[in-house]
């Protein structure tokens, strides 16, 4: 992953940020970074195209053996019904508090936006689609690194299945608690990209996110977003508010 960035000879990096300045102007390519009307996330922006534009779209973060399997630590909110957590959102943990004791009988995923078939989804219906099984490394802002086997459905069946528009941009994941964020299409449909229900072999734990977590192996953790309630499919990037990576004040690319 960071071996590639290095690599990079300076002049090719130069020669992207050229190519990069271009595809601004021209616009509406898949990959438009989104418009933070900030100076100083000029430099994400610059960090996003030149990724874009120099790694190749489906290049696989690295996966990893069972026995390099290590011990996870939760992170962030862990239960979304606790309201002395701090992102707790009073409507969606009061939902969640329902949900968990009934062992998530009656969760369902909401899918909607630019899709030609907006829907629901129990968790059953997910384990029923085509699945994945990966080993990968979580790597968090703060430091620290964990890996750990994560099963679910890969984002892209989820949007194929209830008819993506083809000019569509973002994906946003909503959840229980205040947080909410996006990515891009190229890691929307990246084929690593999976909506998780279990982690190494057992269903998702609630620290984890259950019952239903995104795992963006190429960018940092705080954008595998836990407890997702709601996904929708956007042609303009959205302003997520305070839960957004924007209103928190940290970067929406990510990149590894
Ligand atoms: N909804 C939600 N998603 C979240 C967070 C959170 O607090 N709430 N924390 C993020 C951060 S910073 C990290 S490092 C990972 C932590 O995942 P883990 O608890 O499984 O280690 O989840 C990310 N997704
Ligand atoms: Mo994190």
């Amino acid at each position: 992953m960071t071996d590639k960035r290095i690599s990079i000879p300076r002049r090719t990096f130069i020669r992207g940020m050229g190519a990069s300045a271009g595809v601004a102007v021209a616009g509406c390519s898949k990959t438009d970074p989104p418009t933070y009307g900030n100076l100083l996330r000029m430099g994400d922006n610059l960090t996003y195209k030149t990724h874009r534009l120099l790694l190749p779209e489906h290049s696989l973060a690295r996966e990893y053996d069972y026995s390099d399997i290590s011990s996870v630590p939760a992170i962030g909110t862990t239960n979304p019904a606790d309201s002395n957590q701090l992102l707790f959102n009073p409507e969606h943990g009061q939902a969640y508090e329902h949900l968990l004791a009934g062992a998530f009988a009656d969760w369902r995923l909401t899918v909607e936006g630019n899709v030609a078939k907006p829907g629901t989804f129990t968790l059953a219906d997910l384990k029923r689609m085509t699945s994945r099984t990966q080993i990968t490394r979580h790597t968090c802002e703060e430091g620290w690194s964990a890996i750990a086997q994560w099963t679910g459905v890969p984002l892209r069946a989820v949007l194929e299945a209830c008819g993506m528009q083809q000019d569509a941009k973002f994906v946003e994941f909503h959840s229980y608690d205040a947080i909410a964020d996006s990515v891009d299409m190229i890691d929307a449909l990246h084929p690593q990209t999976i909506l998780a229900y279990g982690m190494n072999g057992r269903d998702l734990p609630t620290g984890h996110g259950a019952p239903l977590r995104l795992r963006v192996e190429r960018q940092l953790g705080y954008k595998s977003v836990k407890f997702i309630r709601k996904i929708v499919v956007a042609n303009d990037f959205g302003d997520l508010g305070k839960g957004g990576p924007i209103g928190a004040g940290w970067a929406w690319y990510v990149g590894m």
